[in-house]
């Protein structure tokens, strides 16, 4: 049934693919992602956008059209094979648009599929943590002459730390008891560094920070590599609009320098990893030093705090909501993310210090 339908949506954009099989790809926690397996390579990736988060597709469309364009305009040194390696390349429907919504109302994009390459939930050497820095760093450097008045709030509001606040507090005048008993622990954390995680916001509202184009999803799972660990494509680009430099170094070192994964509920092995963190500051200021400015760069270790506590405080939030937003396998799942998050702020907080230096 799934196939057939897939065949079907696959056949809706151009390419001279003939459709194999399937294979789900599970990591993402929003939208329903394929690899498709043709006859001969290369394969695809179909992914159905989740429209109950992205309200406005088409916009989501054009932002990550334009901007895999940008990049690889200035890859005029690569072939097109090389550059569908390390930049994203989307597939035009049939009906010249570069996405798909079926008779469900689901939309669907496509792209070609990068193989040979790998993604780290965690990561366990230096280097990696290094190219991962190198790639994201060299991302947002990339995208820095882009027109951000071009691209499209997709998700409005979505690192505001007010906004995530007022959803948390009225999550919590509608959770039930048992929730809230649970939660309580980390309820009391989030009103405790309630003004701390504020300052990146007031900086960007005040205009002192500027706004550039942003990934906003930098998780270290959203970086390819190649075998043999050199930073490949920055994928996953549903999230690319405006925003502060922070959001994406930020959100990087979260899932970088945390020794488990984002769900590890033996929380003695999740730890705040400064060395890795060392490691993915010098990668990204390798293409970002000419244009970091000097308060965009005394925030870094800030901005790794508040983003560390933002993912805390959502996966909270839809916790008290009752998981209605992330994907989840258990019943406790969020809270058992937020509680690693919040685990992993506490082991950061202790080596603050270090970080600065
Ligand atoms: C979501 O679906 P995925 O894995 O790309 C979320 C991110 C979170 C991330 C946590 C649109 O991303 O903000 O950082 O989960 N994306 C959206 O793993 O909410
Ligand atoms: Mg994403």
């Amino acid at each position: 049934m799934l196939a057939k339908k897939l065949r079907y949506i696959f056949e809706q954009f151009k390419h001279k693919g003939e459709f194999n099989s399937f294979e789900e790809l599970a990591s993402g926690h929003i939208n329903d992602t394929y690899i498709i397996k043709t006859k001969k390579k290369p394969y695809f990736v179909l992914q159905r956008i989740n429209h109950g988060v992205f309200k406005n597709i088409p916009g989501l469309i054009a932002n990550k059209v334009s901007v895999s364009l940008h990049i690889r305009k200035k890859m005029t040194h690569l072939s097109e094979t090389e550059l569908n390696r390390c930049v994203l390349s989307f597939l035009n429907t049939n009906d010249d648009t570069f996405y798909h919504k079926d008779i469900d109302g689901n939309y669907w994009n496509m792209m070609i599929y990068i193989d040979n390459s790998i993604t780290f939930e965690t990561v366990n050497n230096e280097e990696v943590a290094y190219e991962g820095g190198k790639l994201f760093g060299n991302f947002l450097n990339l995208t820095s002459d882009l027109d951000i008045s071009k691209l499209i709030e997709v998700i409005p509001k979505f690192h505001d730390m007010s906004f995530r606040y007022s959803q948390f507090k009225s999550a919590l005048q509608s959770t039930p008891k048992e929730r809230l008993y649970r939660a309580k622990l980390y309820i009391d954390c989030v009103a405790d560094l309630k003004e701390e995680m504020h300052i990146l916001q007031n900086l960007k509202e005040s205009r002192l920070i500027k706004l550039r184009t942003t990934h906003n999803d930098t998780k270290i799972s959203n970086a390819l590599f190649t075998k043999n660990n050199k930073g490949l494509c920055v994928i996953d680009t549903d999230t690319v609009m405006p925003g502060i430099i922070h959001y994406d170094f930020g959100d990087a070192i979260r899932t970088i320098c945390n020794t488990a994964a984002e769900d590890e509920t033996n929380l003695d092995l999740v730890e705040f990893n400064t060395t890795y963190y060392k490691a993915y500051t010098k990668g990204f200021l390798k293409h970002m030093k000419s244009s970091i400015t000097l308060l965009e760069l005394k925030y870094l270790p800030l901005a790794a705090k508040t983003m560390i506590f933002i993912m805390a405080l959502r996966f909270l939030t839809d916790y008290l909501n009752g998981d209605v937003y992330y994907k989840t396998k258990y019943p406790e799942h969020n809270l058992d993310r937020a509680k690693n998050q919040f685990k992993l702020l506490q082991s950061l907080s202790q080596q603050l210090s270090t970080i600065q230096n």
